[in-house]
């Protein structure tokens, strides 16, 4: 009888790296769902930084299937004791200094955190004594300056050190792979957004300064270059494929993108029009500007452009579509809507 009552335990165990991020929250709750016991790793930090996944912390407290402990990725021995102790079948790399605007005033720590934290991760799995899956966060700042649609064969031409820490990282499972025959994934995700996108990137800051100006909370917002195009998921349709990139026979690479691209001031624009919102847009440049009611509530701020710009993303996700059959379920109304939603 005792033996009947007992829960079949799961027997799958990730263990996530930046799981107090916005991926890490959306990931975390995709595999609690799959039966998954969900390990993560957070920072020490002198104020709590676990916002994003609190919730979860506490629905979740008798199920005993999420955990979280400290580390860093800059703490190798600390990525060893995890994975030793914790033995995860599954091993996801979200974890980063992940602002590509900070990378070019925290160039080193960009790259030790990126770039090294990877390798240390890689370095425990190939020494462990049971198997590990691997995913790696890629990006697809690793393009910069080639020209869309990018897909897996678009040659790289990082313009950051975010970007070159990434391929660095990106080049570093590769080799870990052919070297160690690892199962180690690459996935090249474009841009994807959520209502807990981090207050500093541009769409969570359009729409929580809009959203400011139209509640009298805020007279302007600053912005810098209006014309640099990227392709926006939703993180809810990304974490998807990081975990299918897992469940496959062979390891492989993949592009996740929407495939449709849009320019910051697009984004403005229809973020407003959802907002009701009648903005009106005159100048150029540096002057240019978005009125309502002939009130500046848009401004240009030269301190947000970069030393360097990534210009034009556009993926072309058709390897994953039909290998992984990823299909995203938002597009760029339903993420802005999405992103409104939370904070009404
Ligand atoms: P976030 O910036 O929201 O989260 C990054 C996470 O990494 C946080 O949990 C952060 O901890 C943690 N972290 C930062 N530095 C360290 C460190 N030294 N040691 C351990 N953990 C650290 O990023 P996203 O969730 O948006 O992105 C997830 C990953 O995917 C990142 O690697 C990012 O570079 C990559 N990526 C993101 C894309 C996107 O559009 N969102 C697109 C392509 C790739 P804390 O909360 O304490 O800061
Ligand atoms: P990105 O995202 O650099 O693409 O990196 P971000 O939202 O920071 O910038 C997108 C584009 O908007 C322009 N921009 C501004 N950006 C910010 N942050 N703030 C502004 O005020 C502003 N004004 C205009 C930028 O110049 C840029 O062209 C994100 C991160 O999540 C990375 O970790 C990830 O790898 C890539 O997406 C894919």
């Amino acid at each position: 009888m005792k033996q009947q009552n007992k829960k079949k335990k799961p027997n799958k165990v990730a263990l996530i790296f930046g799981i107090t991020g916005q991926d890490g929250s959306y990931l975390s709750r995709l595999l609690l769902k799959k039966g998954y016991k969900v390990h993560g790793v957070k920072r020490r930090s002198s104020s709590i930084n676990t916002g994003r996944i609190d919730d979860l912390y506490e629905d979740l407290h008798d199920a005993k299937n999420f955990f979280l402990h400290y580390g860093d990725l800059t703490d190798g021995q600390s990525i060893n004791n995890l994975i030793t102790k914790i033995k995860p079948t599954e091993i996801y790399n979200l974890g980063a200094q992940s602002h590509v605007a900070v990378s070019f005033e925290l160039p080193e720590y960009t790259m030790m955190t990126n770039a090294l934290g990877t390798l240390k991760i890689l370095e425990v799995i190939k020494n462990a004594s049971h198997n590990i899956r691997f995913y790696q966060a890629g990006t697809s700042e690793m393009f910069g300056s080639s020209p869309p649609p990018q897909d897996e064969n678009t040659p790289f031409y990082p313009r950051s050190p975010y970007a070159v820490s990434k391929l660095s990282a990106h080049w570093l499972v590769i080799n870990y792979r052919e070297s160690y025959n690892l199962y180690a994934c690459n996935g090249i995700l474009f841009n994807h957004e959520s209502p807990v996108r981090g207050e500093t990137f541009v769409t969570q800051k359009i729409i929580q300064g809009l959203i400011n100006i139209k509640n009298k909370k805020q007279k302007k917002l600053y912005l810098g270059n209006l014309y640099a195009k990227r392709d926006w998921g939703h993180a809810e349709d990304y974490v998807k494929a990081m975990w299918l990139m897992l469940q496959q026979t062979k390891p492989m690479d993949y592009i996740i993108a929407t495939g449709n691209q849009y320019t910051v001031k697009e984004f403005i624009n229809l973020s407003a029009k959802k907002l009701g919102m009648k903005i009106v847009w005159k100048g150029s440049k540096l002057k240019e500007k978005a009125f309502i009611n002939n009130e500046p509530i848009i401004e240009i701020d030269p301190r947000y452009f970069r030393p360097t710009e990534v210009d034009s993303l556009k993926g072309n996700a058709s390897k994953a579509r039909k290998e992984l059959k990823w299909k995203p379920i938002h597009n760029i109304k339903t993420l802005i809507d999405d992103m409104i939603r939370n904070f009404e």
